[in-house]
């Protein structure tokens, strides 16, 4: 019984781990007051990355997105300032380090991780 459990898990794990069918994969972040959750996160070389605004009802503040600092080549990106309902998308084909602020809230700040 212990031994399956563990087998099942491990399996999931690999699961989770591959990307999909051409390495499409997709990460959403989470934008809130003021933080961008999670704040960290691997994913795999052409991951579209959604970066999703909270709804009406959990409106706050003003934020944005915008590329700070990353790989060589990558052309910086800068979302438009939003309070509620709105996403931003970026494919994410260069590996390396994303470095992410918004430029409302210095300290609001989240880094992504393009695996090779
Ligand atoms: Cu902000």
């Amino acid at each position: 019984m212990i031994k399956r459990s563990i087998a099942a898990a491990v399996g999931v794990a690999v699961l989770a781990a591959t990307p999909g069918v051409d390495g499409a994969t997709k990460k959403t972040i989470t934008l809130g007051d003021n933080y961008y959750s999670p704040k960290r996160v691997t994913v795999a070389k052409g991951t579209t990355v959604t970066w999703r605004w909270p709804g009406f009802e959990e409106a706050g503040d003003v934020h944005d997105v915008k590329l700070k600092s990353g790989p060589k080549g990558v052309k910086k990106f800068h979302s438009e300032g939003a309070a509620t309902d709105y996403e931003f998308k970026r494919k994410l084909t260069v590996p390396g380090t994303y470095k992410i602020v918004c430029t409302l809230h210095e300290e609001m700040t989240m880094t992504v991780k393009v695996r090779k």
